[in-house]
């Protein structure tokens, strides 16, 4: 890692301070939406916002479909804090810049990351439009060396060797299944493995065939990263994929993928997402 990317504890501190000083909301949940899934920010009651730009020390969003603001606000009477666009590596961040946000909410007294994401499907008996309860992911470039956590380790958030053999809480992942049998959804309700690759290009035919058979549900871009980082500060972690499109695991036949089509799925299903999430965060044994 080169010098400049190493951020120290004052970084996280002043930003949180910064955001705490411009907001009375103290959320104890923070959500980061993904591609297409921003609408869920607009629903929140009460809300304070601020551009990315604006916030002392936070990085820039560029991807399209990724507004790049933080709105602070309540969800059925709960307080959150929204990410509204992620930061992806393939944009030029380091991993730690890219994780920069999940240390300030840890700082601003968040006790629970909900992540969303849009992801291409492996599994056979998912469809588009599904959506997946991550029970579990497979850091492609974690194993590979890339990590957030590279570097001296803060201690003041977590240990040196963090486990990672149950991050995504049982509890949220069952409350939420439940809540898609009372809102009648459980036919496109799926639970599995999401698997985070680099990006920004699609994957080979090769590739897909390759994390298929190594029990990849779902593979999308972003994610892991700052799952990691919010398991390794004691965050509870629950997170959503959206199947936007099957990944073309055959050479003869298969829409290639792009991001228009998966931007379009995301608005098909955001209502349901949106609402799940919410029914999930006021059920939440907070404030
Ligand atoms: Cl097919 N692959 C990856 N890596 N990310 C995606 C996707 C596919 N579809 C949506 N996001």
């Amino acid at each position: 890692m080169h010098s400049k990317d190493q951020i120290c504890h004052e970084d996280y501190q002043r930003t949180a301070s910064w955001l705490l000083s411009h907001t009375e909301h103290r959320p104890k949940v923070a959500i980061i939406c993904g591609s297409g899934l921003g609408m869920l920010a607009d629903a929140l009651k009460c809300q304070d916002s601020f551009p990315y730009s604006d916030i002392p020390g936070f990085p820039q969003s560029t991807v399209q479909g990724h507004a790049g603001r933080l709105v602070f606000g309540e969800l059925k009477g709960k307080t959150c804090v929204c990410m509204q666009g992620r930061f992806h590596m393939y944009e030029g961040h380091s991993l730690s810049k890219t994780t920069f946000p999940v240390r300030v909410f840890k700082l601003l007294g968040v006790e629970t990351l909900v992540v969303t994401n849009a992801a291409g499907s492996l599994a056979d008996s998912y469809q588009v439009g599904d959506i997946m309860i991550i029970k579990d992911h497979i850091n492609v470039l974690g194993l590979a060396g890339l990590n957030p956590l590279n570097g001296p380790n803060d201690d003041k958030f977590g240990p040196r060797f963090p486990p990672m053999s149950c991050v995504y809480d049982k509890d949220l992942r069952k409350m939420a299944f439940d809540l898609c049998k009372s809102m009648g959804v459980t036919q496109f309700v799926q639970e599995g493995v999401y698997c985070m690759v680099g990006g920004p290009n699609f994957e080979t035919v090769a590739e897909a065939r390759l994390l298929h058979r190594l029990g990849v549900d779902a593979v999308g871009m972003s994610t892991a990263p700052e799952v990691v980082v919010a398991s390794h500060c004691g965050m509870r972690v629950f997170g959503l994929s959206l199947i936007t499109n099957k990944v073309v695991k055959s050479y003869d036949d298969g829409e290639p993928v792009n991001h228009e089509a998966v931007l379009e799925v995301s608005k098909l299903r955001s209502q349901t997402l949106q609402s799940l999430v919410t029914e999930l965060v006021s059920q939440m044994d907070i404030n």
